[in-house]
């Protein structure tokens, strides 16, 4: 079964079954074949490094950022019925057309998650979510994860992966690169209640909430029943372990940053949605990720993400020794 098979058959089952979100879709997955492309090439092409310039997140650019960013501006531009785009890369929303009967979505994304990745050939991924546009484009890009027609991820690992969910389950696809196509390799991914897997840069752990830390240092403390330690540095590669095998990843605020690093509308909501879709959950500690009321494009949030089991754990921490 290929992604554009899929797409067409499960159309009538997507809660706006006008078949283009079908078309936003497909075209995520022609997205993620030419970035996957570069990626793949990028010591050949010589895309490994930085630009010199520095993006609204006050972040050093890579090469490869900008150019994935641009290959997803022009696919969009080429579907009609995504009005504008937002993306970690670019300051303010882009605006593609102006036809007010055709636009249908705002496209969001992440084009290069886990940047850091890139100059040594580990894991990177893309983050994209979709929103539903009705003419009112700060409307449109500031609505709660809840309202999120569709999200996803790829992943640039030893294989190619797309993940996604148009709130009817989470579909995984895996590249096949001979014929050009992304085949299913999971109908539904569910994740485990609870896991196995704890994900967090424990290098900050002097540094975060207290919450967190206690959170962390309990999980850690369970001797009879033991969680492994898997951080890469690529959230998407870290989460897609946690569907598969269960656990948690987090990001939490610290005292350099006290809304955490990870951005609410590309980077959190459109994987708090996948967490949810595949039986898991997402919080800030405080509040459920996808009910957070979005106040600016690049807003960042505490970030939690994985199995039911742990997500709830760490609610309970912050519960316990309120941050204030
Ligand atoms: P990026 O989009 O600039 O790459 O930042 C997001 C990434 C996540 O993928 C990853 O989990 C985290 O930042 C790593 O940050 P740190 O190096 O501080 O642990
Ligand atoms: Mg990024």
């Amino acid at each position: 079964m290929t992604l554009d098979r899929f797409l067409v058959r499960n159309q009538p089952e997507h809660p706006e079954a006008s078949g283009e979100l079908t078309r936003v879709l497909d075209q995520m997955g022609t997205v993620a074949k030419i970035i996957s492309s570069h990626v793949r090439r990028s010591s050949l092409e010589g895309l490994k490094g930085f630009t010199g310039d520095t993006n609204i997140q006050g972040e050093k650019v890579k090469k490869l950022d900008i150019l994935s960013n641009d290959v997803l501006v022009e696919a969009f531009e080429y579907v009609g019925i995504v009005g504008a785009i937002v993306s970690e890369e670019m300051d303010e929303p882009r605006v593609l057309h102006s036809d007010k009967d055709r636009e249908k979505y705002v496209v969001l994304v992440d084009p290069i998650d886990g940047s850091s990745n890139l100059d040594v050939d580990c894991v990177i991924g893309s983050i994209f979510s979709v929103h539903a546009f009705d003419g009112d484009l700060e409307k449109a890009i500031l609505q709660k994860g809840t309202k999120q027609v569709a999200s996803g991820y790829i992943m640039y690992g030893t294989s190619t992966l797309l993940v996604y969910s148009a709130k009817d389950g989470v579909h995984s696809f895996v590249l096949d690169e001979e014929i050009g196509e992304f085949v299913m390799d999971h109908e539904t991914l569910r994740m485990p209640r609870r896991g196995k897997i704890i994900s967090a840069n424990f290098g900050n752990r002097d540094r975060w909430a207290q919450p967190a830390r206690n959170f962390s240092d309990a999980l850690i403390a369970n001797e009879s029943d033991p969680y492994s330690l898997r951080y890469s540095g690529a959230l998407v590669a870290d989460l897609h372990q946690i569907l598969h095998h269960g656990g948690i990843y987090f990001y939490p605020e610290d005292d350099r940053r006290p809304s955490g690093k990870l951005r609410l509308l590309y980077e959190c909501a459109p994987l708090a949605m996948i967490a949810e879709e595949a039986g898991g959950g997402s919080t800030t500690g405080k509040d459920r990720v996808m009910g957070i009321s979005p106040q600016s494009i690049h807003q960042r949030v505490p970030f939690a993400v994985g199995s039911l089991y742990e997500i709830e754990a760490y609610e309970k921490a912050y519960k316990t020794e309120p941050t204030g």
